[in-house]
């Protein structure tokens, strides 16, 4: 990284808030996406040749194949998001470049997406928006568009780190029962304070909950950790809800048992092969499909962009970064 006066080359793959860019733009010799098209296999090559810095999102792979390519003058990856499961990080760390990612600013908007996940699968709000629409409303009737209580129900979260404890705090205020499953207990005044049951097996819990959340990072321990095996636990009444990562479900199978109707319904933000959705989710009335919108914020995307900025300049400054992406993280 250059400490004389040059400043450092940073490659921002996507569009980003308009203050963030302008910043970035005093700050570093920074070069924009501003027809924000994702950037081609080829495009980011050419990318990391040059750049000091690379800013990826979500939609860029950052794999092998790419860093084997890269410049020896590229020695940060200042991630635009928390999850970093498009990034290889052990070639990363072998070519010595930091990962850096935002984590904490978008917890509360996506746990807000979850509920909102949630309630739209129990109360049928995507069917009844459709039939509004399609003019096909002929007035109201005593049985018609009949949910589930929310009130009084169990949610079953899986991964109870910030985003899982928030989803749990609002859930909470609806009345919901807390229960979780977690690589680790979380502390007992937590615990206390959200009336929460810790379930050390996934699979009995699954059993039990009358709606189960992911909430948990990809990594290749929760790869398709609701496998077909685990879903087939889960009652036929149950309702799934995903605003984390599609490749923790298997999705085919979730999709047969929707479609046999072996589980009641499912909200999802995020999909296996995004932004390809399973056309025969599309079919499904009980579904709600949502385009990885989560975090979807303003506000959210310009303290992303803050964080992001934050980590560059530590970096570049010669210290080590607030939101380092350590493997042992993952
Ligand atoms: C972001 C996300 O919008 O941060 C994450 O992990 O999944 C999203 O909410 C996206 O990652 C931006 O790169």
């Amino acid at each position: 990284m250059p400490t004389s006066a040059k400043k450092p080359i940073v490659v921002v793959t996507r569009k980003l808030p308009d203050a963030i860019e302008t910043r970035m733009m005093e700050l570093f010799d920074t070069r924009l996406n501003l027809d924000d098209k994702p950037m081609t296999p080829a495009q980011l090559v050419e990318a990391v040749k040059i750049a000091d810095v690379l800013v990826p999102t979500v939609t860029d792979r950052i794999d092998a194949r790419l860093l084997g390519q890269a410049g020896p003058q590229l020695r940060l990856i200042a991630s635009f998001g928390t999850g970093v499961d498009h990034i290889d990080h052990d070639t990363a760390r072998q070519r010595g470049i930091t990962v850096t990612n935002t984590p904490g600013v978008l917890t509360e908007d996506t746990a807000d997406m979850t509920m909102a996940l949630l309630l739209a699968v129990a109360r049928r709000v995507g069917e009844g928006e459709r039939l509004v629409r399609a003019g096909k409303w002929t007035g109201w009737a005593p049985t018609a568009m009949l949910g589930a209580r929310i009130w009084g129900k169990r949610l079953g979260i899986v991964g109870m780190g910030r985003i899982g404890q928030a989803l749990a705090w609002r859930a909470r205020g609806f009345g919901m029962a807390i229960h979780y499953h977690n690589r680790r207990r979380v502390p007992a005044e937590t615990e206390a304070g959200l009336e929460a049951t810790y379930w050390e097996s996934l699979d009995q819990m699954l059993a039990r909950m009358d709606i189960v959340s992911v909430n948990c990072p990809h990594t290749p321990a929760t790869y398709h950790l609701l496998s077909a095996r685990r879903l087939k636990l889960m009652r036929p009444t149950a309702i799934i809800v995903n605003t984390a990562r599609g490749e923790v479900i298997d999705e085919n199978a979730m999709t047969r048992m929707l479609r046999a109707g072996e589980l009641a319904g499912a909200g999802l933000d995020v999909f296996e092969q995004e932004p390809a959705v399973n056309p025969k989710l599309v079919e499904l009335d009980k579904v709600v499909l949502l385009p990885h919108m989560g975090s979807a914020t303003l506000e959210g995307r310009i303290e992303m962009g803050q964080k992001v900025i934050i980590n560059i300049k530590t970096f570049v400054d010669g210290h080590r970064p607030p939101d380092r992406v350590l493997a042992a993280m993952l």
